[in-house]
């Protein structure tokens, strides 16, 4: 049977420190992700690009945050966007725009799995955890605070109220990280005391990608979940996607970027996918929008050879 996948836009870039990711959405389009996809055989609509409406400023305690309006109304604006993909597509992308779009889509999605009666488990391929609060923040870019506020982390009643009210949560122990190699004091403090699984760089030298993520893929399965890839281009190596405001050396190579994908898409868990921080300002000759749209392209089916996956070991 076609599997089907709808295609949401979100031109946010609030969340980040440099402007440019506005255009995320129109530069994987240039490269020709609809089309990619379509060739593999999915059946692709796209919706074109959420919009908001113009914002009066909102202010919090913490001085350092800023744009907290644009932020509350994209998350307002694309939990209910996200929440019907999932209901009406078998495997829809949210292409960013910053990752402050996670919180929106990723309790959307969320709502989904819930109504289905699965727990939702999130992969978070990054080179950050975006693990703050509207507190803990100290660069104030919002787009380092989804993972603490849909995972139900508010630690002050203002923060609580900041953000629109969380419908849906992740269980924090169903969140994997991959590719962590920035992580701020607050963030660090937060992972200990939640318990949350993190293979940071170190890790993937030390043994692979494949080990900690077939882990995690069995756990998935084993809880008979749904799985949401939310994929921020500083997870790669910044020698092969330029196009991110916030480059961190010792990132993912080419190769184990696919291999991933590759992997994800063997495991048929993955139910949605995040796109995000692409910042096309930044790209050359649209090379980081071409890579986004092949390691797209792995995880929807397509492979160098036709191969029985189990013959070779
Ligand atoms: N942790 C830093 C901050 O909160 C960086 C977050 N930037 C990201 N996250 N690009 O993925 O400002
Ligand atoms: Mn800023
Ligand atoms: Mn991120
Ligand atoms: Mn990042």
């Amino acid at each position: 049977m076609t599997r089907s996948c709808l295609i949401h836009g979100a031109p946010i870039e609030t969340g980040a420190s440099q402007r440019g990711c506005l255009m995320g959405p129109a530069s994987l389009r240039t490269a020709r992700l609809i089309e990619t996809l379509a060739s593999l055989g999915w059946a692709v609509e796209d919706r074109g690009d959420v919009q908001i409406a113009p914002q009066a400023p909102m202010a919090f305690g913490n001085p350092a945050v800023h744009n907290l309006a644009e932020t509350h109304a994209w998350i307002a604006a694309l939990e209910p966007v996200a929440y019907a993909a999932a209901r009406d597509s078998d495997l829809p992308i949210f292409i960013g725009g910053d990752h402050s779009m996670s919180a929106g889509t990723v309790p959307g999605v969320a709502r989904r799995a819930a109504e289905e009666g699965r727990p939702l488990f999130v992969l978070w391929l990054d080179a950050h955890p975006d693990l703050h609060t509207l507190e803990s923040t100290e660069s104030g870019n919002l787009h380092g605070t989804p993972v603490a506020y849909f995972t139900g982390q508010f630690s002050s009643e203002a923060e609580l109220a900041a953000y629109p009210p969380l419908k849906t949560a992740v269980a924090p122990e169903n969140m994997c990280f991959m590719g962590i190699r920035s992580v701020d004091a607050a963030e660090r403090a937060r992972i200990s005391d939640l318990g949350m699984e993190v293979h940071d760089m170190r890790a993937i030298d030390e043994t692979g990608v494949l080990v900690p993520l077939r882990a995690f893929l069995e756990r998935v399965r084993a809880a008979n979940g749904r799985l949401h890839v939310s994929f921020d281009v500083d997870f790669l190596e910044p020698g092969i996607a330029p196009a991110v405001g916030t480059t961190v050396p010792g990132g993912a190579t080419f190769r184990e970027a696919h291999l991933i994908m590759e992997t994800l898409c063997d495991s048929g868990l993955v139910g949605s996918l995040d796109l995000v921080e692409l910042n096309p300002f930044l790209d050359e000759r649209g090379r980081t929008a071409k890579l986004l749209c092949d390691l797209t392209a792995s995880l929807f089916g397509r492979r160098v050879l036709d191969r029985m996956t189990r013959s070779f070991g």
